[in-house]
C-alpha cells in the first residue's frame, strides 16, 4: 500500500453527513422547520413533552462532553507525516523504517501535563509529545515528552505523584501549576524526582512554541531486526528552529494575555505553510553493553548522555494539516504506549510496563467503551480483521463466524505469521524471584540531576535557581521548603545555597556536588537551530510622524527572511507618516503586548519627535521587551526612545550612519530606509533568540 492509499484509507469516513448540503433533521433524519422556539400550549403556555426536536436538540447538547484526561488533559493536536532517511534494517525490520520513499502519515498530540482541558499554555510544565504513526503493519504510537527523563522509576507511584502534582484536594488549587505545598512534599520524600524536577525548573518548562521543543521517548525501548536481534535504543525529536524558551515573568504575563499562545502559534503556523518540523534520532546501545554505563537503562529518570552514545539521525516529521474538529480529532485520539509494530518491543522497565496498562484502561473510560480504535483519528490503515466483537458504540458490521478455531467461517480469520508479517515478541529470558523491592541498580538519584545542572549555561543556571525560588516560595510548610533544600544539596551545595538564600530557609553546610561530569547537549546554547528567523512575531511601532519609507525597508527584508511583522500604533487604524503618506496600522496597542512578540522594532520619525517616548503602552512594552531578552531594534530618532529608559552601560548608536549591536539591541541613527549592516545585525539579533545579562535600565 503507497502513501496516497495510507491517506485514503485514514480519511475514509472522516466526514459525518455535511449539515451544509440539505435542510436541518433530526438525528432519526426527520426534517425539521423551526429550531428557535420550543412546542408550547399557546402563546404564553408551557412546554410541551411531545417536542421530540427540544428534547433531543437538548439531551445531545447535555451530554457533549466526555471526561477529560486525567492528565496531559489540555493539548493541541495535527496530522503530517513521516519519512525514513534510509533503511534501519540492521536494527528493527518495522516497515515504516525501511524505505525513504514511502511516508507514514502521523497525528502528532502536545499537551501541558497538570492543568485541566481549559488551563493556559504557557504554565511551568512537562509538556506532552506524543506521535500515532499510521503504518502498514499497524499503528505506532510514540508517547513522549519535552524532557528526557521521567518523576518516578515505577508505574506504581503515578497515582501518587500526580495527585501531588495536581491541585490540592481541599480547594483544588492551583490550576496548571506546580508551585504547592503536596507537589513538594512529594519531591522532598521521593528523592527520584529529582532530575525531571531539575528540568521541571529549567527553561525546557516553558517552551516558546511547541514547534521548538525536542521531544523523547524516555523509555529505552528496544529494536528487533529481522533475525530476531535486538538493540536498545531510545528516541530523541529535534526540532528544525532549534530549542526555544519563554521566561518565567513573560510566561506568567502570556497567561492572561492569550492564554492559547502555544496552541494559536501551532495552529497559526500550519495555516500559513511554515509546517514544523522534527528530526527523528534514535540512541542505539547493542544489546551487550546493557550494562556498560553507571545507570540502569531501566530507569527512566535517567539520560545516557549524547556524548556517551551519539543520537544517530534516522528520519523527519513534518506537520502540514490542521485538524478540522477537535474533538473528533484531538479529543478523541487515544495514544497506548503498548501500539506497537513488529521491529519495536518493550523492556523491563517498570514505569514502561505500567503504562502498557494504564493507557489502555483510561481510554475505556474516558472514550465510553472498547471501540474507540474504530474512530477516524484511532483507525489503522492496516486492515483489522479478528473476533472482537459488539460493545458500546460499535460501529462495524461483522458477518461470520466470531471464534477460534472455527470451520464454520472457512478457519477465518486465519492465524498471521506464514509470510513473517506477524507481531513476535522479543524472546528475552526472564528468571527471578517474586518481589516487591527497587533495584539496587535503581538508587543514585542524585548524580544526573548535578549533570543536568553542570551542563548548564550561567543564565540557565540563573533561571533554575529563580525557579525553584518561586515554587518554593509558594509552599507555605516551611519544612517542605528546608527538606527540599536538603536534597538539593545533595545534587549541588551551589544550587542549593543559592535557592536557600531566596527561600528563607538554612543553606545545608559542606554542600559538594554530586557528579562532576557535564553533557554540553542539554544546554539550550547548543540547540539554537537552523539559525533562521521564520515565524517568528516582530512588532513595528508606530505613530503619526513615522519614517515611513524606513518602516517599509526594514518589514521588507524581515518579511522576506520569514518572519511575520505587525505595525502597532496607540489605536487601530492608519497613522500619517512624515511623509504626509497614510501607513495601516495592524494592531492597537492596548490590545497587545510584549509578551506576544519575539522582537520590537522602533523606528524614528523627524528629529526631536521620538515617535512612542510619550506613549506609556509603548514605553512598557520597550522596558518588557528589554527585561526579557527580546531583540530591540531601534533606528534614527527611534534610538532616543531605548536611551530614555538608561540602559546601564548598552552600546547604543550615537553617531551618525553607525550600527550598535550590543546584547540584542541593534541601533542606528541616520533617518531614512535602514542599511544592509542594520538589517544584518538585526536579523542575526532575532535568530539568537533571546539576549540574557543584559545591564539593567534606570527607567
Ligand atoms: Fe502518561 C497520557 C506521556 C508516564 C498514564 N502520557 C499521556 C500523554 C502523554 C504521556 C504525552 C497524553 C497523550 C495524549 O496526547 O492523548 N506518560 C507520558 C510519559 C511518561 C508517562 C512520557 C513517562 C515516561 N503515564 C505515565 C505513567 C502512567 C501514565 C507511569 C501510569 C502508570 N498517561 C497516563 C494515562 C494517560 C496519559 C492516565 C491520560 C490520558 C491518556 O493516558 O490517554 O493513561
Amino acid at each position: 500500500m503507497d502513501s496516497a492509499e495510507h491517506e485514503q484509507r485514514r480519511r475514509e469516513g472522516f466526514h459525518a453527513d455535511d449539515p451544509t448540503a440539505g435542510p436541518l433533521t433530526t438525528d432519526q433524519g426527520v426534517e425539521v422547520d423551526h429550531t428557535d422556539d420550543s412546542l408550547a400550549a399557546g402563546e404564553r403556555g408551557p412546554t410541551l413533552l411531545e417536542d421530540f426536536h427540544f428534547r433531543e436538540k437538548l439531551t445531545r447538547f447535555d451530554h457533549e462532553r466526555i471526561p477529560e484526561r486525567v492528565v496531559h488533559a489540555r493539548g493541541a493536536g495535527a496530522y503530517g507525516w513521516f519519512e525514513p532517511y534510509e533503511s534501519c534494517a540492521e536494527f528493527t525490520r518495522a516497515a515504516f523504517l525501511q524505505d525513504p520513499a514511502v511516508r507514514t502519515p502521523v497525528f502528532v498530540r502536545f499537551s501541558t501535563v497538570q492543568g485541566p482541558k481549559g488551563s493556559a499554555d504557557t504554565v511551568r510544565d512537562v509538556r506532552g509529545f506524543a506521535t500515532k504513526f499510521y503504518t502498514s503493519e499497524g499503528n505506532y504510537d510514540l508517547v513522549g515528552n519535552n524532557f528526557p527523563v521521567f518523576f518516578i522509576q515505577d508505574g506504581i507511584k503515578f497515582p501518587d505523584f500526580v495527585h501531588a502534582v495536581k491541585p490540592e484536594p481541599h480547594n483544588d488549587m492551583p490550576t496548571g501549576a506546580s508551585a504547592h505545598d503536596t507537589l513538594w512534599d512529594f519531591v522532598s520524600l521521593q528523592p527520584e524526582t529529582l532530575h525531571a524536577i531539575m528540568w521541571l525548573m529549567s527553561d525546557r518548562a516553558i517552551p516558546r512554541s511547541y514547534r521548538m521543543m525536542q521531544g523523547f521517548g524516555v523509555h529505552t525501548f528496544r529494536f528487533v531486526n529481522a533475525d530476531g536481534k535486538g538493540t536498545f535504543v531510545k528516541f530523541h525529536w529535534t526540532p528544525k528552529p532549534g530549542v526555544h524558551s519563554l521566561v518565567w515573568d513573560e510566561a506568567q504575563e502570556c497567561q492572561g494575555r492569550n492564554p492559547d499562545f502555544n496552541r494559536g502559534d501551532l495552529w497559526d503556523a500550519i495555516e500559513a505553510g511554515e509546517y514544523p518540523e522534527w528530526e527523528l534520532g534514535v540512541q542505539l546501545v547493542p544489546e551487550e553493553d546493557e550494562f556498560a554505563f553507571d545507570f540502569d537503562l531501566l530507569d527512566a529518570t535517567k539520560l545516557i548522555p549524547e556524548e556517551q552514545v551519539p543520537v544517530r539521525p534516522i528520519g523527519r516529521m513534518v506537520l502540514d494539516r490542521n485538524p478540522e474538529n477537535f474533538f473528533a480529532e484531538t479529543e478523541q485520539v487515544a495514544f497506548h504506549t503498548a501500539n506497537v509494530v513488529p521491529g519495536i518491543d518493550f523492556t523491563n522497565d517498570p514505569l514502561l510496563q505500567a503504562r502498557n496498562f494504564s493507557y489502555l484502561d483510561t481510554q475505556l473510560i474516558r472514550l465510553g467503551g472498547p471501540n474507540f480504535s474504530q474512530l477516524p483519528v484511532n483507525r489503522p490503515v492496516a486492515p483489522v480483521r479478528n473476533n472482537q466483537r459488539d460493545g458500546y458504540h460499535q460501529s462495524a458490521i461483522h458477518r461470520g463466524t466470531n471464534y477460534s478455531p472455527n470451520s464454520l467461517g472457512g478457519g477465518c480469520p486465519a492465524h498471521a505469521g506464514v509470510d513473517g508479517k506477524a507481531f513476535t515478541h522479543y524472546t528475552e529470558r526472564v528468571d527471578g524471584h517474586k518481589i516487591r523491592r527497587r533495584s539496587p541498580s535503581f538508587q543514585d538519584h542524585y548524580s544526573q540531576p548535578a549533570l543536568f545542572w553542570n551542563s548548564m549555561a550561567d543564565w540557565e543556571k540563573q533561571h533554575i535557581v529563580e525557579a525553584f525560588r518561586f515554587e518554593l516560595g509558594k509552599v507555605d510548610a516551611r519544612a517542605v521548603r528546608a527538606r527540599t533544600v536538603e536534597q538539593l544539596a545533595k545534587v549541588d551545595g551551589d544550587l542549593a545555597d543559592r535557592v536557600a538564600r531566596g527561600v528563607g530557609v538554612p543553606a545545608p553546610s559542606g554542600g559538594e556536588t554530586a557528579s562532576k561530569l557535564s553533557s554540553p547537549a542539554l544546554s539550550l546554547e547548543s540547540l539554537r537551530g537552523d539559525g533562521s528567523i521564520r515565524t517568528r512575531q516582530i512588532a513595528v511601532l508606530v505613530t503619526d510622524g513615522i519614517d515611513a519609507e524606513q518602516v517599509a525597508s526594514v518589514r521588507e527584508r524581515l518579511a522576506a527572511e520569514g518572519a511575520v511583522v505587525e505595525a502597532l500604533a496607540p489605536v487601530d487604524g492608519e497613522v500619517r507618516g512624515a511623509d504626509g503618506e497614510l501607513y495601516t496600522v495592524d494592531r492597537a496597542l492596548p490590545t497587545v503586548a510584549s509578551v506576544l512578540y519575539d522582537a520590537v522594532l522602533l523606528p524614528g520619525g523627524p528629529v526631536d519627535t521620538p515617535p512612542t517616548a510619550a506613549d506609556q503602552d509603548a514605553m512598557r512594552f520597550v522596558r518588557d521587551a528589554y527585561r526579557h531578552g527580546k531583540p530591540i531594534g531601534a533606528l534614527g530618532s527611534g534610538v532616543g526612545v531605548l536611551s530614555s529608559l538608561e540602559p546601564e552601560g548598552l552600546r547604543l548608536s550615537a553617531e551618525f550612519h553607525r550600527v550598535e549591536s550590543d546584547h540584542g539591541v541593534v541601533t542606528e541613527t541616520s533617518p531614512g530606509p535602514a542599511g544592509e549592516e542594520f538589517l544584518d545585525a538585526f536579523v542575526a539579533a532575532i535568530a539568537a533568540h533571546r539576549h540574557w545579562d543584559r545591564p539593567p535600565t534606570r527607567h
